[in-house]
């Protein structure tokens, strides 16, 4: 199989793979950064049985979860360089070296969690996929990461006027320092596994993310506030190093990829069942829950972020008008 193809088109040309058997056994090192009952992680398992059942052992995958292999951003390089052979990552910090993908970055671009589905399945994803391909990174399947709202410590969120010199913790990417800047709030870029100990010091006065983050890492306890203003839909990625794939047999790509889209499939069930469950965790644990009867003012105010995302990338333009075109 050449990589000159994408998710959708993997499957079509894995009809072609044909058959061969690995010489020895070998163990692929997986990536992951949530705990072990998170939907991500119970579904990286899932690709890993699967893989293992149908390469008879020969192919098998680990994943070390709770982000003990490092930080996000690192492991991002690290999958690039065949370091770490597999992961799941969020797009979000994947745009500071994958272009494409700082697309469904940009805030408010899908209009909701079905649209950004339909659309990571169809072209939208493909385009992005051949971008990290490009970049050493094949995409083995879209997972689910809901929507990710604003909580923090001092006060509940109903306009941006409310995030006006607001210390919020950002993934790593400008597109995230500009979000909260367009609305005069104070970004502070930091690692995922940082933010309960900033938050509880005082270091930052909130962060943003979906309500099965906001609960899996305990934020909760340490920012009450969580203001559902739903400004970013960022979709994510089960992945494997192209240097690692390269290295497959024709048949174990078949079989690793079929895997991830399996996984994938388990993994947005899951999550919906996880949401529902996070928001009545945070809330027993009295978390203050908005929500924003009029999203528009934020959409408004995030004019200058695609202002300046299309100065800087006009190449990227007719993705973004993809996805706001879209139905
Ligand atoms: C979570 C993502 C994870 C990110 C984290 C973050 O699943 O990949 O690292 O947010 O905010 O929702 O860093």
């Amino acid at each position: 199989m050449t990589l000159a193809f994408t998710i959708r088109g993997a499957l079509i040309g894995s009809c072609l793979a044909f058959a061969a058997t690995s010489a020895s056994a070998k163990e692929l090192r997986g990536w992951n950064i949530h705990v072990e009952d998170y939907p991500v992680s119970i579904a990286m398992e899932s690709f890993a049985a699967e893989v293992a059942e149908r390469t008879d052992g020969d192919l098998t995958a680990k994943t070390f979860h709770n982000g003990v292999l490092g930080s996000q951003p690192d492991a991002i390089e690290q999958i690039r360089l065949g370091v770490i052979d597999f992961g799941e990552f969020s797009l979000g910090p994947m745009g500071t070296s994958i272009p494409e993908t700082n697309v469904v970055s940009l805030p408010f671009i899908f209009s909701s969690i079905p649209q950004m589905y339909e659309l990571m399945d169809g072209e939208v994803g493909d385009a992005i996929g051949a971008g990290m391909i490009e970049r050493g990174i094949v995409p083995l399947g879209w997972y689910d990461a809901g929507a990710r709202s604003f909580y923090n410590s001092v006060r509940p969120i109903n306009t941006p006027a409310d995030v006006e010199g607001l210390k919020i913790r950002v993934m790593n990417n400008d597109l995230f320092v500009s979000m909260v800047e367009s609305m005069d709030g104070n970004a502070t870029p930091m690692a995922f596994a940082e933010v309960y100990q900033s938050i509880q010091t005082g270091v930052v006065d909130g962060a943003e993310n979906n309500p099965p983050s906001y609960e899996s890492t305990s934020h909760f306890e340490v920012a009450s506030y969580y203001s559902l203003t739903e400004h970013l839909i960022i979709p994510e990625c089960l992945c494997m190093s192209k240097v690692s794939w390269d290295k497959l047999t024709p048949d174990q790509q078949t079989i690793v990829m079929e895997a991830g889209r399996t996984s994938a499939n388990l993994q947005r069930e899951l999550w919906q069942a996880r949401e529902a469950a996070s928001m009545e965790i945070v809330q027993a644990g009295g978390t203050v829950v908005n929500t924003i009867a009029d999203k528009a003012p934020f959409q408004n105010a995030m004019a200058p972020v695609y202002e300046k995302f299309l100065a800087d990338n006009p190449d990227l333009a007719d993705l973004v008008n993809m996805i706001r075109d879209a139905s």
